[in-house]
C-alpha cells in the first residue's frame, strides 16, 4: 500500500487517461541517426511503422523526439526538430493513442501543439522563456522533468549534496509555477530525469525514494529503459538491457510511478500484466 492517494486522472489534450493502473509511454526517436536509412521520407514511413507497432504491443501513449537528449548529444536548432516531428504528429493524428512531445523548445511546442500534440514532454521543466505560455495556451498535459546542467555536460561531475531532496524542492517550485502560469494540476506529471545529470548513485536514490515525489500528489514518470544505469549495474551494452530494465521499471511502479517511458513495450506490458496480477490478489 502507498502512504498517499494518488491522482486518477490525467488531461491530456484530447484524452483524458486513467491512473488507476500504471501506463507504459512507447518511445518514438525521430532523429535522423536513431533510423538507418536516409531520406525524409524513408524516415517519416520508418518512424510510422514503428509507431503501429508500439501500439499493436500495448503502448498507452506515444513520446516523438526530434531531438537527442543522451549525454553528449549535440542540440538541434528549432527548425529542424519542427521538421522531423510535424509529419509524424500528421501521419499519427488519428492513431488513437495520446501523442506527446518530446522537446524543450518554446517554436516545437507551439508547432507541436498546432499539429494536435496532446503532451509537452519537456526535459527542462518549462524553464525556457515563452514555454510556459505555449502550454498555458493548449489543453495539453505537461511532463515537468529534473535535470541538473545541459546534455551536452550533465553527467560530467553531477553534484548533490541532498539529491532526493533538491529533485523534490526543483519539481515542486515548477510545479508551481505551471499552476501559477494557468495550467491546472490535472494537467501535469513529474519526473526526476534519471541519468540527466545524474550518477549512478543519484539515480539508484531517487528511485528507491520514489514515493517521495509520488507525495507531492501529481503523476509521476520514468523513463530508465536501455539508461547507462542499467549498463553500469549490469556490465551490459545498450541491446542487452532488456531485463535491467524491466526490473528498474517494477521498481518505480511499486514506489507509485504511473507513466513509464520505455522503448520496449511489448515486454513490459507483460510485466506489467503479472505485477498487477498479484497486486490485485493482494
Ligand atoms: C527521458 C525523457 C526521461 C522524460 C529521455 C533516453 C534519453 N523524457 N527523454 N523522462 N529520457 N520525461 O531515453 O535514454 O527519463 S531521452
Amino acid at each position: 500500500m502507498l502512504p498517499f492517494e494518488p491522482p486518477r486522472r490525467l488531461r491530456c489534450g484530447r484524452f483524458v487517461l486513467s491512473l488507476e493502473r500504471p501506463l507504459v509511454m512507447g518511445v518514438l526517436n525521430v532523429t535522423p541517426d536513431s533510423f538507418s536509412d536516409g531520406g525524409r521520407h524513408a524516415s517519416l514511413e520508418a518512424a510510422t511503422r514503428h509507431a503501429r507497432r508500439l501500439i499493436d504491443e500495448g503502448a498507452d501513449l506515444l513520446d516523438i523526439g526530434g531531438e537527442s537528449t543522451r549525454p553528449g548529444a549535440a542540440p538541434v536548432p528549432p527548425d529542424e526538430e519542427i521538421r522531423r516531428v510535424v509529419p509524424v504528429l500528421d501521419a499519427l493524428r488519428d492513431c488513437g493513442r495520446p501523442l506527446s512531445v518530446d522537446t524543450r523548445r518554446p517554436e516545437v511546442m507551439r508547432a507541436a501543439l498546432e499539429h494536435g500534440a496532446d503532451l509537452i514532454n519537456d526535459i527542462d521543466a518549462l524553464q525556457a522563456s515563452g514555454a510556459l505560455d505555449a502550454v498555458r495556451a493548449s489543453d495539453c498535459a505537461v511532463c515537468l522533468m529534473h535535470m541538473q546542467g545541459e546534455p551536452g555536460t550533465m553527467q560530467q561531475a553531477p553534484h548533490y549534496d541532498d539529491v532526493v531532496g533538491e529533485v523534490e524542492d526543483f519539481l515542486a517550485g515548477r510545479v508551481s509555477a505551471a499552476v501559477e502560469g494557468g495550467i491546472d494540476r490535472d494537467r501535469i506529471v513529474i519526473d526526476p530525469g534519471i541519468g540527466f545529470g545524474k550518477t549512478l548513485r543519484h539515480n539508484l536514490q531517487l528511485l528507491g525514494a520514489l514515493d517521495e515525489l509520488a507525495a507531492l500528489g501529481l503523476p509521476v514518470l520514468v523513463g530508465v529503459s536501455r539508461k547507462s544505469m542499467i549498463g553500469a549495474l549490469t556490465g551490459r551494452d545498450v541491446d542487452h538491457r532488456l531485463a535491467g530494465s524491466l526490473s528498474a521499471m517494477l521498481a518505480a511502479v511499486l514506489r507509485g510511478a504511473r507513466i513509464v517511458r520505455v522503448h520496449d513495450v511489448a515486454e513490459t506490458r507483460d510485466a506489467l500484466r503479472v505485477w498487477q496480477a498479484i497486486d490485485d490478489a493482494a
